[in-house]
């Protein structure tokens, strides 16, 4: 193959571009931050309904504020692993590359991606309650019980997308739109149950696609799959790189 603006072919006679990925809290557990569903998650001590939703923010902020500070402590302290790094060092590699995460720990930034759809939000943001007002905030904890908006002095929340809240539309269409042109997906970490995120990979498969997934178990996406990859994402994602990755 010759030429920069050629599809890059996998030694395996694959496309390669465009390239997409979508991973979920399974990519930052071996950094050490607890996923959601499997054992130990977040969601056994602590059920979704009774923090992650609008409804509990407005019966008890101070309650959700002790659960994100509790996880900001949590993530300040972790540092992106080698399945972060791998995936920093593909979107310096391959031009057309998009990845999409559900994971709000920034820990994709950490590692050195710099374009990274947060479909979920990020936990080192702030939004106002009442107004439009966001703004970055690294502390952790947030000191005061709940914070207030520097704007208009209303209760401030963590920047993230809740149980029965929409994404933000612009974000979700870009991931979306990225996989219905794409002709490869990995899928890494993700028990690809929380929609509309768990649909995104349909997408690129409607699209013709090669589904990758790396998971340490089958999930409901795995018949759908072209290929799964059992183990830690570490290990999983740095073999099929070496395995895939363009020579030229
Ligand atoms: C919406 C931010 C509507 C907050 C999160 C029935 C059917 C379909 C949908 C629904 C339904 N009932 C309700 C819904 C809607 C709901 C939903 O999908 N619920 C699920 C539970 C069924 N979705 C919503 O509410 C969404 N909004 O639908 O809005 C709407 C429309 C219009 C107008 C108004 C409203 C919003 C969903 C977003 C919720 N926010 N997070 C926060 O984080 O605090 S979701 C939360 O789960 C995280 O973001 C997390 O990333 C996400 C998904 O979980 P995973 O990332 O997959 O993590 P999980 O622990 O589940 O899995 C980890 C995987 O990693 C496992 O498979 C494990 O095997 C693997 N693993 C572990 N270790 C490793 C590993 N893999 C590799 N290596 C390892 N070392
Ligand atoms: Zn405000």
């Amino acid at each position: 193959m010759t030429g920069s603006n050629e599809t890059r072919i996998l030694m395996t006679g694959i496309d390669l571009e465009p390239f997409v990925v979508l991973t979920g809290a399974g990519i930052s557990a071996e950094s050490g931050i607890p996923t959601f569903r499997g054992d130990g998650g977040l969601w056994e001590k602590y059920r979704a309904v009774d923090l992650a939703t609008p409804e509990s923010f407005q019966r008890d902020p101070e309650l959700v504020w002790r659960f994100y500070n509790w996880r900001r402590e949590m993530v300040a302290n972790c540092m992106p692993n080698q399945a972060h790094k791998t995936l920093a060092e593909i979107e310096h590699l391959i031009p057309d590359y998009t990845l999409i995460t559900q994971n709000i720990d920034g820990l994709h930034y950490a590692a050195g991606s710099q374009n990274v759809l947060e479909l979920h939000g990020s936990i080192w943001r702030l939004r106002c309650s009442a107004c439009e007002e966001r703004w970055e905030d690294r502390r952790a904890p947030v000191p005061e019980p709940v914070p207030a908006c520097p704007a208009c002095g209303e209760p401030a929340r963590p920047d993230v997308v809740w149980f029965g809240e929409s994404l933000d539309i612009k974000i979700l269409q870009k991931a979306q739109q990225a996989a219905a042109r794409s002709r490869l997906m990995l899928i890494i970490g993700t028990s690809a149950i929380v929609h509309p995120a768990a649909a995104i990979p349909l997408v690129a498969r409607n699209a013709g696609a090669r589904l990758v997934e790396i998971n340490m178990e089958a999930t409901p996406l795995s018949p759908y799959v072209d290929e799964t990859l059992l183990g830690p994402a570490t290990e999983q994602l740095a073999e099929w790189w070496l395995r895939n990755r363009p020579h030229n």
